[in-house]
C-alpha cells in the first residue's frame, strides 16, 4: 500500500504522519509530498528517513492513497491528477465537501456511503466532525430537530502563524499577525470570511456539511464559531431539540457506548472534558450532559476533540483505514 502525505510539512500532514505511525497503517511506501522549497528535505517516518517529492514526482510514483491538506486550490488542481494515476484521495480541504458527488466522510457516522468508485472522499470542517460523532447515536435514538452550536476553537485551527500570534502576544513580542486583532486575553467571534447572510463560512460549514453527513436536511443547525487563545483542540457548547422526549440516564448509556466517544461527566467532583486533556488523543469527549429546562426534549452537552488529530488528521486515516478494511482500496 503506496500511501501519499501532499502537505506533509504543514500543521496537519505533520500530524497525519504521526496518526499514521502511531496507528500502524499497514503501508509499504511512504510518499510525503509538498511545496518545491520542501523538495529534497527528509522526513523521518517509523525511524526511516523519506525524501520530500514534488506534485508530479508523487503522481509518478502511482500511490493507492493519497492524504491531502494542502488547501483547497492546491486540492482542485492536483486531487484529479492523482485520481487519473489511480489513486484514492481524502482531501482535508474544504474544496470537495459540497460537491454532491464527493462523498463527505466521519467514519462513525456514515463510512457505510463509500464504494470502490468514491476516487475523491471529503474530510469534513473540524468542529463538524467532533460534533457529529456526538449528534448520531442521539439521533438514531430520539431524531433531532434542531442543533445551536457555540464554537471555542483553538488557535491551531487557523495554522502555525496563528499560534506565533499566541505566543508572541504571550511574551510581549511583536511579530506576524493572522488575526486582525489580538488573540491572546480575547476571543474573536470570528473564524474565516463572513458572508451575506451575516454568518461566517466556518458557521455555514457547520450548518451544511452537518446536514451532508447526517444524510438529513431536516436538522436545523444554527452557528456561531469563536475563535479563544487556547493550543489543545476545539470545544462546543451544544443545544440539542429533539422530536422524542429522553431520559438523561439514557442518553449518558447511549454516549458512553457510542464508538469515538468518551464521556467524561462527574461535576461533583469537577470533571469535564477540557481541550488541555483532549490534546493528542483521538476521541471526541462530552460532558456537561444536562436537560435544557427551558425548553420540552431539550439537552445541552459540551464537546471537546483535538482538532487536528479527530478534527483532520485521525479522521482522514480512519477513512484510509476503512476503506483498506472493506478493500475500496
Ligand atoms: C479553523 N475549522 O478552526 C477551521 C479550519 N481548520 O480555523
Amino acid at each position: 500500500m503506496k500511501v501519499a502525505v501532499v502537505g506533509a510539512t504543514g500543521l496537519v500532514g505533520t500530524v497525519m504522519l504521526k496518526v499514521l505511525e502511531e496507528r500502524n497503517f499497514p503501508l509499504t511506501e511512504l510518499i510525503p509530498v509538498a511545496s518545491e522549497k520542501s523538495v529534497g528535505k527528509e522526513i523521518t517516518f517509523k525511524g526511516k528517513k523519506f525524501p520530500i517529492v514534488s506534485m508530479d514526482t508523487a503522481i509518478s510514483m502511482k500511490p493507492d492513497i493519497a492524504l491531502f491538506s494542502a488547501g483547497g486550490n492546491t486540492s482542485l488542481e492536483h486531487a484529479p491528477r492523482f485520481k487519473e494515476a489511480g489513486a484514492t484521495v481524502i482531501d482535508n480541504s474544504s474544496a470537495w465537501r459540497m460537491d454532491p458527488a464527493i462523498k463527505l466522510i466521519v467514519p462513525e457516522v456514515n463510512a457505510h456511503e463509500l464504494s470502490i468508485d468514491n476516487k475523491i472522499i471529503a474530510n469534513p470542517n473540524c468542529s463538524t466532525i467532533q460534533m457529529v460523532v456526538v449528534l448520531k447515536p442521539l439521533h438514531d435514538k430520539y431524531k433531532i430537530k434542531r442543533v445551536v452550536v457555540s464554537t471555542y476553537q483553538s488557535v491551531t485551527g487557523t495554522g502555525v502563524k496563528a499560534v506565533e500570534q499566541l505566543m508572541n502576544e504571550r511574551k510581549g513580542i511583536d511579530g506576524p499577525k493572522a488575526y486582525p486583532y489580538e488573540i491572546d486575553l480575547n476571543v474573536l467571534p470570528h473564524i474565516d470570511i463572513f458572508t451575506d447572510n451575516g454568518y461566517t463560512k466556518e458557521e455555514m460549514k457547520m450548518v451544511k456539511e452537518t446536514n451532508k453527513i447526517m444524510s438529513d436536511d431536516s436538522i436545523k443547525v444554527t452557528a456561531t464559531t469563536v475563535r479563544i487563545p487556547v493550543m489543545g483542540g476545539h470545544s462546543e457548547s451544544v443545544n440539542i431539540e429533539f422530536e422524542n422526549d429522553f431520559d438523561l440516564a439514557e442518553v449518558r448509556s447511549i454516549l458512553e457506548k457510542a464508538p469515538g466517544v468518551i464521556v467524561v461527566d462527574d461535576v461533583a467532583n469537577l470533571k469535564y472534558p477540557m481541550p488541555k486533556d483532549a490534546h493528542e488523543k483521538d476521541e471526541v469527549f462530552v460532558g456537561r450532559i444536562r436537560r435544557d429546562e427551558s425548553a420540552p426534549k431539550a439537552l445541552n452537552l459540551w464537546i471537546v476533540a483535538d482538532n487536528l488529530r479527530k478534527g483532520a488528521a485521525t479522521n482522514a486515516v480512519q477513512i484510509a483505514e476503512y476503506l483498506v478494511q472493506k478493500e475500496l482500496v
